[in-house]
């Protein structure tokens, strides 16, 4: 049987990732292609519940401990997800280890070249959305500022950062569109992907 394939949509805040992670996975599913959502954090898990309360500010941590409690969060998972991907489903993850990478580098001052080694070795996207978008814009969306991170000029280095992370897989899409006008690009996109990746072994990101 073909594996599925791994489809990551990456942004900052409030870019619409979670909006077109749930309407990519329906309109698969409405096209016969099996698919999943997942997200990270995962908040359900054992690990997840501390960030939870650590990105609601019920608990202090020093940055570098988060950072590895995220990565920890999707090592969490990889069995899982790898055993779905084999069985022919694909997954469409809401952020991954570029938000990992992308955040802690300004949270912790350190480089992303150390803030990357923790997800040495998860299973590589296939494919990478990059929802850009002018921050100015982000902050009229609902929700915002409520979490740790929300400030503006945090995002704007993260946003920054998620650049410097692109790889061939990448796709930058101007996410100040209308939904659907969004959906559709990645729509393209994501049937392209999960066609060329059907007789590929799933890959070991940043190997
Ligand atoms: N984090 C980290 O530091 N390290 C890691 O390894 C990981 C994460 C995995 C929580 O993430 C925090 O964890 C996050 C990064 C850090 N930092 N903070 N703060 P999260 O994914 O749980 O939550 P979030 O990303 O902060 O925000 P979000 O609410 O999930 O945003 P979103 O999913 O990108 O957007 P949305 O919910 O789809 O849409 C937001 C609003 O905009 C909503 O009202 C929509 O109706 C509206 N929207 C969406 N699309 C459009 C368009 N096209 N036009 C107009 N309005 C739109
Ligand atoms: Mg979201």
């Amino acid at each position: 049987m073909s594996r599925g394939a791994l489809l990551v949509l990456e942004g900052c805040d409030r870019a619409g990732k979670s909006t077109q992670v749930k309407k990519l996975v329906q309109a698969l599913n409405d096209l016969g292609i099996p698919a999943q959502e997942r997200r990270f954090p995962d908040r359900s898990t054992t690990i997840g519940t501390v960030i939870d309360q650590f990105l609601s500010n019920k608990n202090d941590l020093p940055p570098e401990t988060v950072h590895l409690l995220f990565s920890a969060n999707r090592w969490e998972c990889v069995a899982h997800m790898q055993k779905t991907l084999e069985a022919g489903t694909t997954l469409v993850v809401d952020r991954y280890a570029a938000s990992g990478a992308a955040y802690a580098a300004v949270s912790t001052k350190k480089d992303l070249f150390w803030c990357k080694e923790p997800d040495r070795g998860l299973p590589a996207p296939d494919f990478v959305g990059f929802l850009t978008i002018d921050n100015n814009v982000l902050a009229t969306r609902g929700g915002w500022a409520n979490e740790r991170f929300e400030k503006q000029e945090f995002q704007k280095i993260v946003a920054e950062n998620f650049l410097k992370l692109k790889e061939d897989t990448w796709k930058v899409i101007q996410a100040d569109q209308e939904v659907d006008v969004v959906h559709n690009q990645i729509l393209k996109e994501a049937l392209r992907v999960i066609k060329d990746v059907e007789g590929q072994p799933i890959k070991k990101l940043y190997e």
